[in-house]
Order: structure tokens, then sequence, then C-alpha cells
């Protein structure tokens, strides 16, 4: 799997999809949509042929079919990777056959029964949604005690469901399912928390792209570039909080942004002299730490330069492992503290045997000794 955060296109083939106002009913536009994505640097380009706006009312499967195979086979004799949106086995079977890698399905296989197995069999990669109901009532299931937990519980337990239906854990894909059951609230607190979805160990699909929660940011008379800037802002975000892919409809302006994204991320790269450097500075320090505390307790048989071997061996290790100079420094100074704390152990055990041996000899000279003998 790729590195950087793939780009996956949307195309609505629907009279009454919110975001394209079904300019791409027409075949032969949707395939030229689909084309022109491609070349500006979507990775993927995902089919829809039912709209899943909230409120939407379900279209027949045929109908659905109709609306995308014919899309589907000619994208993918293009050589273009095709997803299909599709709550129905049906049509994700028909789809892969004409050629789709990916079954999109934002109700994570809740809607149609046969879902999960039929894609099994295909051995396409499956893209489940975090999903509570039909776009007609989904907005009454917004209801959460904590957003982010319970979408991935809900999520975790769609995986172990799916998993037990045949879907092989290495082709899917969990997606958090952006405006599905969620008020604008929950959509940020989902988004900022994207790692506890992430922990559940699957690839991240995020599709935030000129949804309802984006435009109350903006004016009411927000135009579509407006709201594609909001977009584009979500995407670069999801992408450097580790998302697989992000779902959009401006792929342009996306892959630019993720271009800038990925650049900002190598230059943040440290080149090793760097980390070197640092990390022996922060032992200079540790050490200078460490020198004042032995002086404290004039103990100075502390062994700087072992220790200073120690670090460099340490240091070569970690600049190997990662550029974060910090867990060394961390580990220097532990080292400093635990000879500091035996140096004062030791000077605390050689006083008690002093004292003791004060006492002893002070007991010898006693006139109470017990022997009641007298050295006059
Ligand atoms: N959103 C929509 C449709 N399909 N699929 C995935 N995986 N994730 C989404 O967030 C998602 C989706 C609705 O948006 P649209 O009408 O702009 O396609």
């Amino acid at each position: 799997m790729a590195n950087r955060t793939l780009i996956m296109g949307v195309l609505n083939v629907t009279p009454d999809s919110f975001s394209d106002g079904g300019r791409f009913l027409d075949t032969a536009s949707a395939i030229e949509h689909g084309m022109r994505m491609a070349a500006e640097g979507a990775d993927i380009i995902d089919i829809g042929g039912e709209s899943t706006r909230p409120g939407a009312q379900r279209v027949t499967p045929e109908e659905e079919q109709l609306r995308v195979v014919p899309v589907i086979a000619s994208l993918a004799r293009n050589g273009i990777a095709v997803s299909i949106d599709t709550m129905n086995a049906a049509t994700a079977i028909i789809a892969v056959e004409n050629g789709a890698k990916y079954v999109n399905d934002v109700s994570g296989g809740l809607a149609d029964f046969f879902m999960a197995r039929a894609v099994a069999a295909t051995g396409a990669t499956f893209i489940a949604s975090h999903w509570r109901g039909q776009s007609a009532t989904m907005d009454k299931q917004a209801i959460y005690k904590d957003a982010p937990s319970d979408i991935a519980r809900e999520l975790s337990q769609r995986v172990a469901d799916l998993l037990a239906d045949g879907i092989s854990p290495d082709k899917l894909i969990l997606d958090p399912g952006l405006g599905f059951a969620k008020t604008e609230a929950h959509n940020w607190q989902m988004l900022g928390r994207l790692d506890e979805l992430m922990a559940l160990g699957y690839p991240l699909l995020v599709g935030a792209s000129r949804k309802r929660f984006l435009s109350s940011l903006l004016p009411d008379d927000a135009s579509m570039d407006e709201r594609d800037n909001a977009s584009v802002a979500v995407s670069v975000l999801a992408a450097n909080a580790g998302a697989w892919a992000v779902r959009v409809h401006d792929v342009a302006r996306t892959h630019s942004a993720l271009r800038v994204l990925d650049s900002w991320n190598r230059g943040a790269e440290r080149p090793d002299s760097l980390v070197e450097e640092r990390f022996l500075s922060a032992h200079q320090e540790s050490r200078a730490r460490t020198e004042a505390l032995a002086e404290e307790i004039h103990d100075l048989s502390y062994d700087f330069d072992a220790e200073l071997a120690i670090a460099r061996e340490l240091a070569v290790e970690e600049v190997t492992r990662t550029t974060v100079a910090g867990r060394v420094r961390d580990e220097i100074v532990r080292q400093a503290a635990i000879a500091a704390e035996a140096a004062l152990a030791a000077e605390q055990q050689a006083a008690a045997e002093r004292e003791a041996a004060e006492l002893a000899t002070a007991s010898a000279q006693s006139p109470s000794d017990s022997s009641g003998e007298s050295n006059d």
C-alpha cells in the first residue's frame, strides 16, 4: 500500500446528488468526468448511482445498475481503479464483474444481508462505513454518549461480523461515515479523534467533501468553490492524521494540497548528522547536571567517559531507528539519575558505617563497660 494518502474522486451518476446536481447523469459525460479526475490525480474513482444525502429515497437496484455499470466498465477498460458506491449486493457483484476493484458500502454491509458474503466471494476490497440507518431516518439516530468511542466500538463489532462473513482482513477498509447519523459536532469530534478509529488496525477512508457540516462554517451564499476550500483543508488534516485515502469532489485541488503536505513532511525529516549532534548536546547537558549532583554529594567517582561511550552507542542506534532525539535524551537523564542515586546511596552507606564505627569505639571506651575493668 502506498505511503501517501490516496485520492478517491467522487462520481455520482444520480439526478438528485446534492453535490454535482446530477450533471453526470448522462453516461458519456460521467465517463468523461471520471477520466478527467483520473488525469488530475485521482487514484480511485468512486461511482455511485444512488444518492445517500439526508432524506434521500432509495432507487431500485436495476435503476442503480443502469446508471453505473456502463461507466464502471468504460473507466475500468481504460485502466482506472474503480470503486462502486452501493448498498446492494447485486449491484456490487455486477460492478466487480465489470471491473470494479472496491465495493464502497456506506452501510458497512448492514443494508443488505448478502453484501459481505457476496463481496468476499468476488475478492474485491470492501470499504465499510459507520452507519446506523437509512438516509430517510438517520438524522434521528444521531445520539451518542461519546461519538468517537461509540463509533469505534460499533465499527469494531461490524469488523468482527464482516470477518465472520468471509471478508479478508487485508481487504477491509473502514470509514467513519461523516454525516451519516451524525450532527455537526459529532463529525468534528470524530475528525479530531481519528486516531481512535485508526487503533482498530485498518486503513481509513475519510469523506468530508462538500458535506453539510462544512457548509455551516461558511456564509449561506458560499459558492461551491468556497465549500471546496473547506473540503481541501479537511482532506489535508485527515491525510496528516494518517488516513489511507480521502473521498473528494475536487480532485485537482486536493492533489496539489496533498503534494504540499507530502513535501512539508519530507522537509521535516532530520538528517542523521543533526540527530546525532542534538543527541550529544543533550548528553552534555545531562552530564553537567549530574556533575553538579555528584559534587553536592561529594562523590566524584562517576565515570563520565564510560557514560559517554554508552551515549554514543545509543546515539548510533537511535539515529538508525528514528529522528526523534527526545527518547534518547530521556534515557541519558535516566541513566544519570540512577548513577547519582547509586553515588548518594554509597555516600549514605559510608556515613552509616563511619557512624557505626564511631559508636563502637565510643562504647569500647565507656566507663560503664560491662567488663568493669579500667584502662587507667
Ligand atoms: N459519503 C457519501 C457517499 N458515499 N462513501 C464513503 N466511503 N464515505 C463517505 O463519507 C461517503 C460515501 C455522501 O456524499 P456524496 O453525496 O457527496 O457522494
